[in-house]
């Protein structure tokens, strides 16, 4: 072959390899296209193999020629491929047609904790209390000593607590948990707050404990804390009537008995009459005919002290209350455990 003859091959090749292209027009024909010309057996690579039969002096130019026209193949099919998938994506993108019914679109629902917690805060809200919230991770004073418990006291035993494993306890920084219960906000909104004040807050609480039909080791509280000069057993017990007649309806029993927390003086402890059993006893209500919601009474003079309002001017009371204990009452619900286990089939019927 002589070099022009090899330089007319090569151009023959392009002129078909190109218009063999532009008749293609989807990604299989583009595929057959490369296996015709520039696959392993493909016109092009024969071509260039035969070079090594050319006479020397002519393999540099054919051979050039014949490499610039696999690039620009190449290239060629390259532009090639990206047309093709515009235009299937582009056929993609066809009108809407709005006709057509649409997907459903599942829907999440409010948790059944998180629905009881704004409806107490609701009626509270409406009896004149603010809503503030508050850390659940706690300093261990706030959670302790600012309530009259100091270390040691056997009272600590009464919230078995998830302390936070911290590195550098050792290097005198405070020590850190969980906190048990809503009860440090009590300390935190006194310090920061002139009387009057009229709080609840809604929270997170933790606690080191077996759990059984009616004890979570995560659960909510609700505290509540009201301070000003002249507040009397009377309002505790005014208020929380009035709010167990706006939640549970004015049928249900509220039961007052004296409790003990080193934080108020007196204490007490709210029961509600079984939604189960009636008062007869069960396994919800542990065979008492009650399910305690709450543990209230006096803030303490020496919490009021601690905190820097004099007891001899202010007084105030306290309450804290569980919100799935509440919402077991609500809904008829037999075990607090079903309220974090997430399982849908519960979930679903609070929509
Ligand atoms: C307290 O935690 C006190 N801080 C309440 C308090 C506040 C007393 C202000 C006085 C003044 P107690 O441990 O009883 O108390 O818990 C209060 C309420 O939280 C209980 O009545 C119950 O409704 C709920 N509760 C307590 N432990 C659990 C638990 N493990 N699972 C679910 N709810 C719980």
């Amino acid at each position: 072959m002589s070099e022009s003859a090899g330089i007319a091959r090569v151009d023959s090749l392009k002129s078909r390899a190109l218009d063999a292209l532009a008749a293609v027009s989807n990604a299989e024909s583009l595929e057959g296209w490369r296996v015709a010309f520039v696959g392993r057996r493909g016109e092009l690579t024969q071509l260039l193999r035969g070079l090594g039969s050319l006479p020397p002096e002519q393999r540099p130019e054919v051979g050039a020629a014949a490499n610039a026209l696999r690039r620009t193949l190449q290239a060629a099919a390259d532009e090639r491929a990206i047309a093709i998938h515009r235009a299937s994506s582009d056929a993609s993108d066809a009108p809407i047609d709005v006709t057509l019914p649409g997907w459903p679109i599942p829907r999440g629902g409010i948790h059944p904790t998180t629905r009881t917690v704004r409806e107490i805060c609701a009626a509270f809200s409406s009896m004149g209390f603010s809503v503030v919230e508050g850390p659940e991770i706690e300093l261990e004073r706030y959670n302790f000593e600012m309530l009259n418990i100091p270390k040691d006291h056997p009272a600590r035993d009464m919230w078995d607590t998830l302390w936070i494993d911290m590195e550098d306890a050792d290097e005198g920084n405070p020590s850190m948990l969980l906190r048990t219960h809503t009860s440090p906000m009590q300390a935190r909104i006194m310090e920061n707050t002139k009387p009057p004040i009229r709080v609840i807050v809604p929270g997170k609480c933790y606690r080191y404990e077996a759990t059984d039909p009616s004890h979570e080791w995560h659960f909510y509280q609700i505290e509540g804390l009201a301070v000003d000069r002249g507040i009397t057993m009377t309002d505790l017990k005014g208020t929380l009537y009035e709010f167990a007649r706006r939640i549970f309806g004015v049928d249900r029993q509220v039961r007052f008995r004296c409790d003990y927390f080193p934080f108020v003086e007196p204490g007490v402890d709210v029961s509600i009459d079984c939604f189960l059993c009636g008062g007869e006893g069960c396994r919800v209500c542990g065979g008492t005919g009650w399910i305690e919601i709450m543990g209230a009474g006096m803030v303490h003079p020496k919490v009021l002290a601690d905190v820097g309002l004099d007891p001899n001017i202010y007084t105030g009371f306290a309450f804290g209350m569980g919100p799935e204990r509440i919402a077991m009452l609500q809904h008829g619900i037999d075990d607090i455990r079903l309220f974090y286990a997430n399982d849908l089939r519960f979930l679903r019927q609070f929509g």
